[in-house]
């Protein structure tokens, strides 16, 4: 039974044994993004992270038909999408970042359309589990809109250079078991199992260590993101280390104004 975490006007955020769902609750228009939407997401991924807990996150959408369409293109404007606040904003790219650097898995639970920018949001998601009505494509070259972010760049991790180019130029459309063919989701169910495999899997995960989840994630991403992806490697580093007696002398040393004796911690080959 899931819990209500906080009332969203353009999200659903629950909670379950562990897990939050995050879900986009739009589906008259297949679930399509604008600047609110986004904002609630990050907000509720925030959460996500200072909250112990939980341990993994699933990300959706409302309705069965599609888990999100992307960018809403009726408040496209000058810029990027126009909220109510006037600014245009591409604020969809924080969230993606969030994605990747949240030290918790998230796993993409697709049903129907993954489109656009929707599409982008489940591949940097850590997993995807697909109900066997998931369709994916990118449409930015159809709607004068394109991500040459992780939407070109890690989605050509992911599937291949060629393949990635084939996506983005040919704007095809492809069916859960061809996204299962080409390694763009783990594991495709009928649409009744969708639910109940996501929770399994995520229950799966919640069984192992968290800090060795942690490390992993980010060890994933310090190889693709540049610095940015080694400061989140180095960021668990400095974690671990802050854990250790060795550093607390150092710390407790500075405020004992006494000089620090590292003499007795162990110098490993
Ligand atoms: C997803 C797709 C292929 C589904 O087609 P179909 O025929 O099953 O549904 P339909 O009738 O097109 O959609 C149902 C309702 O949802 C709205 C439609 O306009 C329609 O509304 P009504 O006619 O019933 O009033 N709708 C669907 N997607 C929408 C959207 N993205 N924005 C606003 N309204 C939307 C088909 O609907 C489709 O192709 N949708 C558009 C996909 C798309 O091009 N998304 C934007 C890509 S660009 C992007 O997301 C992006 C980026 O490239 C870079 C940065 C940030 C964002």
């Amino acid at each position: 039974m899931w819990e209500t975490l906080k009332e969203y006007k353009e999200i659903l955020f629950t909670f379950q044994d562990g897990i939050a769902k995050i879900s986009i609750n739009r589906p008259q228009v297949h679930n399509a993004f604008t600047p609110l939407t986004v904002k609630e997401m990050i907000d509720a991924m925030n959460i996500c992270r200072d909250e112990e807990k939980i341990g993994v996150i699933i990300l959706t959408g409302e309705g069965g038909k599609a888990f999100c369409s992307g960018g809403d293109q009726s408040v496209r404007g000058h810029g990027g999408y126009i909220g109510e606040d006037t600014v245009p904003r591409l604020n969809v790219l924080d969230l993606q970042k969030q994605i990747r650097s949240i030290p918790k898995p998230v796993v993409a639970m697709v049903a129907g359309w993954a489109i656009g920018g929707g599409h982008v949001l489940h591949v940097v998601c850590d997993l995807s589990i697909a109900a066997e009505n998931a369709r994916f494509g990118q449409t930015g070259p159809n709607v004068g809109s394109f991500d040459g972010g992780f939407g070109a760049s890690y989605l050509a991790r992911v599937v291949g250079q060629k393949k990635a180019r084939e996506i983005w130029f040919l704007c095809d459309q492809y069916n859960a078991e061809e996204a299962l063919d080409m390694g763009l989701v783990n594991k495709v169910v009928p649409l009744e199992k969708l639910e109940e495999t996501t929770v399994a899997w995520c229950k799966k995960i919640l069984e192992k260590s968290p800090l060795a989840l942690r490390m992993l994630k980010s060890s994933f991403n310090a190889e693709l993101d540049g610095q940015a992806g080694i400061q989140e490697l180095a960021g668990n580093a400095t974690l671990l280390y802050y854990l250790s007696e060795e550093a607390k002398e150092g710390k407790n040393a500075f405020l004992e104004k006494r000089k620090p004796d590292f003499s007795k911690f162990p110098k490993f080959p």
